[in-house]
């Protein structure tokens, strides 16, 4: 992260805005161009499960891509200009050290928080600890278990940490993306399977859309649903609640593969996994940067355009 800042002075700066239990930092890098006008966001962060070691790998191709493609892309250089880009490579820092420390941990999933009075287990599953229908389905209330949900919403700091920062600013955010793996889909809220989404029918076109960008890399199928119809319903998740507290384009990515190797994805795969989900970011970015700058453009076009008309109307008829 101090290196692409760097070296990219001008248009990355980086951000702490949190703490983990071990006390280490939560940081965000900020890539975007520097612009007088108001800009709206792109979230993405990588890293919430410590064993799914291709998502922060992802989120490192991904800043490197954007900083390279600002240069070359004109359509990149467009995006950048009108949107900032949060990235978070790794959010559950302690859990993903941890996951380095040996064999015996390498499959470590939840933070690194010791469990309730009672209980001699340690992490709570970050993924379930959102404030988005917490602790209702497919979570675990032991605190031994993978799913474990913690002790109330909100109980572990890094949970705080993404809901602070989102809640500052929500209303600039057009796409919320967390990247996972394994199993290669592309969910859609909500993970609780009573309540679906508003714009279930845009989540679901703009999720196909992406598949199709994916499969057009590598040949790669990805398969694009809510979590209740594809793999299990699950509640306080943070794709969940980025879009319960408005923001309209929320996902979470499984990256590859599809369980042959599972959470050990050889180091041959790390390269086209990202950039096949790459292509799929792209698809999503795209479209949530389009729509938010060219509709409110077309929208200021057509008011102009009515006016002249009504003008000239008028004018043809009384004068
Ligand atoms: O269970 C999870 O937290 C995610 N799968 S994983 O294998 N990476 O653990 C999926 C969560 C998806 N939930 C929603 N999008 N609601
Ligand atoms: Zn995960």
């Amino acid at each position: 992260m101090e290196k692409m800042k760097r070296e990219n002075p001008d248009v990355v700066s980086s951000m702490v805005y949190g703490q983990t239990y071990e006390e280490r930092n939560i940081t965000l890098l900020k890539i975007g161009l520097r612009s007088t006008k108001r800009k709206k966001a792109i979230w993405m962060d990588c890293g919430i499960h410590a064993r799914e070691w291709i998502a922060p790998a992802f989120c490192q191709y991904f800043v490197k891509e954007i900083l390279q493609g600002y240069k070359t892309d004109t359509k990149v250089k467009e995006m950048m200009k009108n949107l900032d880009f949060y990235v978070t490579p790794v959010l559950n820092v302690d859990g993903y050290i941890y996951s380095w420390l040996n064999d015996s941990t390498r499959l470590w999933r939840k933070s690194r928080s010791p469990g309730p009075v009672g209980c001699t287990c340690y992490g709570t599953d970050l993924n379930r600890n959102f404030y988005a229908n917490w602790g209702t389905v497919g979570v675990s209330t032991n605190c031994c278990e993978e799913t474990y949900c913690g002790t109330k919403a909100l109980s572990e700091s890094e949970a705080r940490a993404v809901t602070d920062m989102l809640g500052k600013m929500s209303g600039d955010i057009l796409a919320f993306l967390t990247i996972h793996s394994y199993s290669q889909l592309i969910l859609v809220p909500y993970g609780h399977p009573n309540i679906s989404a508003p714009n279930y029918n845009e989540l679901m076109e703009v999720g196909l859309g992406a598949a199709k960008a994916i499969k057009a890399v590598h040949g790669m199928d990805y398969t694009v649903g809510t979590s209740p119809d594809i793999i299990y319903p699950n509640s306080g998740s943070s794709c969940d609640y980025a879009r319960l507290i408005g923001i309209p384009l929320s996902f979470t990515f499984e990256l590859r593969d599809q369980g042959e190797y599972g959470f050990k994805l050889p180091e041959d795969q790390i390269q086209p996994a990202c950039e096949e989900a790459y292509a799929g970011v792209q698809h999503i970015i795209t479209y949530a940067h389009d729509k938010a700058f060219y509709s409110s453009a077309a929208t200021v076009t057509t008011t102009l355009w009515t006016t002249v008309m009504t003008a000239w109307v008028f004018s043809a008829t009384f004068l």
